[in-house]
């Protein structure tokens, strides 16, 4: 652990900065409420982390090192126990075995006549959990009088999907490079891992796919393994599985075969042979993660097998392990399809009860791309036989990179939150996936934003949405603003004036954001392949769903893509009365308008403004919003550490700068379209919209 003053306020230390509690009446009392304190949970791995923690953190906080006792005595307290214990009533007893694998108790309970907190969990991963959830009480100056928490979580695979590379490139990555050392591997144990696998802990997280997607089989051989390894047993230690993604083709890459036929039996025995192996290195490897036959990766169709041929072959091969398979449901093939949107669904759908037990499916949020806003995917709610777990994307790809400060924890909600009407009125999408189905595990994947950089995640903020996408994860219920607090409780300050106007800046930031980008269910506008800027006049790439015209289909009569019942139909694969309402303009959310019409330039929007003049309006919001964020920064200057008000404040004017850019470029664009002017009061971009067009930029990450 960092703690060297030097390097304080760098952001190294995430949301567990254990500095001293700022209330120093709260920090007496917790000297106080916490005396001396007492595992009685055994002494595994997982409770030496936690033990770890407590002392580390309790110096930090509270300037201070409690007694660790062996014996329960007088004056205990804090006590922590695992299944069970003579000193605790058969009730509370009861209540600690009956919360899941995960859970945890925190209760004040009376003790030998005096007060004395315990935290109590079926298992040793339930104590380490509580052992964070207590400290960020601290972190958050709660009081500890009275405390009685329960809690279990809601989804039981909560993983990190690291889009890692083996040279240590990171795909759609914008703090640097990968974490994962492979040179080094598996000799040196950068300290790194462990704060990696302490900051996930204390959030929940417990699985971490460490390579991307786009795989390299390399990562399969023994060699690698045996890395892989290295990695796992620093991940053990605090709950964490490795899993890792598998490219389909690896029997031909790596094994020397000639098909990689899931169908083929020395295909199935390659692959079991494999996962014994690597169970050899790893036993509690976590399982595979598989993109197959989608932007030209390899897969089961390749041997005219289905995706529940290809996923089953692996499922059954891991299955004697424990492991699972999670295959992912982005796919769209090399045949330009009439709506990109509807191909998952079309592709996926018709396997409903075909897949393994041990099988999930992992759907991106929405049915394009981890989009500023898009409608939740119809696959949630549509595969009634299958466990399905959403993909989200805490990488800013499409959201400015690590330069643009969006709070995404509102977006996650939004899709968590989003009645499917699949099984009736309230048939939420956190709520389907949090059923099992046949007895599967249930769980949700956030593509990371790790990298080498200082700070983890490139923009101090962009931390605020690993850490949410933690706690959304362990309990999707929970709401975005109290999860922005907390975080900047424990990463700042606890200052009130400090936390309120920065928590509604936070809140606020991920609509600004889609109204200088992709206002009014606008899509895919991002500049070719690196998605940075806007670019909606590009036209001329091969296939057709790559280009952003494709997407908003503006022309001289109105804009957006017609996705009813009279155009690609994309509607039809919700359940009504959702599917009716989105076939008609008056009654889908305007911010999903264009998502699903295409609509006229004079059209009259509910506020009684025209298309044209909304969406010119929403471009100038969006980019004023950003200038306001700056006055909201400069407002709490001196109430933080000025490394990161500095920081902060740089980045939030390169994000101004290009809301702007945004701005300008689309108004004069979609101008061109509209042939209307901009309405009255709005003033006109200072370049035309050739200047744009001819920006180009290199070397992007
Ligand atoms: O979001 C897109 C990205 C690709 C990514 C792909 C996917 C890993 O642009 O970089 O590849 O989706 O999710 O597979």
């Amino acid at each position: 652990m960092l703690t060297s003053a030097a390097n304080a306020d760098n952001g190294y230390r995430l949301w567990l900065r254990y500095d001293p509690v700022e209330n120093v009446t709260l920090a007496r009392q917790y000297r106080q409420q916490i005396a001396s304190v007492v595992f009685e949970t055994g002494n595994s791995p997982i409770i030496q982390s936690a033990r770890t923690e407590l002392k580390n953190a309790l110096q930090g906080l509270l300037n201070y090192s409690p007694a660790f006792v062996n014996a329960p005595g007088k004056g205990l307290r804090l006590i922590f126990v695992k299944g069970g214990s003579k000193q605790l009533t058969p009730a509370l007893n009861k209540l600690i075995n009956n919360t899941s694998n995960e859970g945890y108790v925190i209760k004040t309970i009376s003790l030998n006549n005096s007060p004395c907190l315990v935290v109590g969990a079926k298992n040793d991963k339930g104590i380490l959990y509580g052992t964070f959830h207590l400290l960020r009480l601290l972190q958050t100056q709660q009081t500890l009088a009275n405390i009685n928490i329960t809690e279990s979580p809601k989804l039981q695979v909560r993983i990190l999907n690291h889009w890692d590379n083996l040279d240590r490139t990171v795909e759609r990555g914008y703090a640097g490079f990968s974490i994962w050392n492979w040179h080094k591997l598996p000799g040196y144990i950068d300290p790194r891992y462990i704060d990696y696998a302490r900051a996930n802990a204390s959030i929940g997280i417990n699985g971490a796919v460490i390579n991307n997607v786009n795989a390299n089989s390399l990562i399969l051989t023994t060699d690698y393994l045996k890395k892989n390894a290295a990695l796992a047993g620093v991940f053990r230690r605090y709950g964490i599985k490795l899993y890792l993604s598998a490219k389909f083709s690896a029997p031909i890459e790596t094994g020397g075969l000639k098909t990689a036929d899931p169908l083929d039996p020395t295909v199935k025995q390659w692959w079991q042979q494999k996962a014994d192996e690597i169970y050899r290195h790893i036993p509690d490897f976590g399982g595979f993660l598989v993109k197959a036959n989608s932007e030209g990766q390899p897969g089961p169709q390749n041997y005219g097998r289905t995706h529940a041929d290809g996923a089953n072959m692996l499922a059954d091969v891991l299955k004697p392990h424990g492991g699972i398979v999670m295959w992912r449901a982005f796919v769209y093939d090399d045949k330009t399809p009439d709506d990109r949107a509807k191909q998952a669904y079309n592709e996926f759908k018709p396997l409903d009860g075909k897949f393994r037990s041990n099988v999930i499916i992992q759907v991106k949020n929405g049915a394009i791309d981890f989009q500023p806003r898009e409608p939740f995917h119809p696959l949630f709610g549509a595969m009634t036989k299958t466990q399905i777990m959403p993909e989200f994307q805490i990488t800013q790809e499409y959201l400015g990179f690590s330069t643009h400060l969006v709070y995404l924890a509102t977006l996650f909600k939004e899709c968590l939150d989003a009645d499917t009407y699949s099984q009736g009125h309230g048939s939420t999408v956190a709520k389907i996936i949090s059923i099992p189905v046949n007895n599967s595990l249930t769980g949700i994947a956030g593509v990371a934003n790790i990298g080498t950089d200082i700070n983890w995640c490139g923009h101090p903020f962009a931390q605020a949405n690993w850490y949410a996408f933690g706690r959304l994860a362990w309990n999707p219920d929970q709401n975005a603003a109290d999860i922005a607090r907390d975080w900047l409780k424990m990463t700042f300050s606890n200052q009130p004036d400090f936390v309120k106007p920065v928590t509604s800046m936070m809140l606020a930031s991920r609509e600004t954001a889609v109204n200088y980008m992709t206002p009014l269910g606008l899509h895919h506008i991002m500049g070719t392949h690196a998605h940075y800027g806007p670019a909606p006049w590009v036209n001329n790439l091969s296939r057709a769903d790559w280009n952003p015209v494709y997407y908003h289909k503006a022309d001289s009569a109105g804009m957006g893509f017609d996705r009813t019942a009279t155009g690609s139909n994309a509607i039809a694969q919700y359940y009504p009365p959702l599917r009716d309402s989105l076939n008609k303009v008056e009654t889908t959310p305007e911010k999903y308008l264009l998502w699903f019409h295409h609509v006229g330039w004079n059209t009259h929007l509910k506020n009684g403004e025209t298309l044209w003049n909304e969406v010119v309006k929403r471009y100038y919001k969006g980019a004023a919003d950003v200038a306001g964020m700056q006055k909201t920064w400069a407002s709490v200057n001196g109430k933080i550490d000025s490394t990161r008000y500095h920081e902060v404040k740089q980045l939030l004017a390169i994000q101004a700068e290009e809301a702007v850019w945004w701005r300008n470029a689309c108004v004069l664009y979609f101008q061109t379209f509209s042939k209307l002017p901009l309405p009255a009061g709005y003033t006109k971009p200072d370049h035309d919209l050739q200047y744009y067009k001819d920006l180009k930029f290199k070397y992007l990450p």
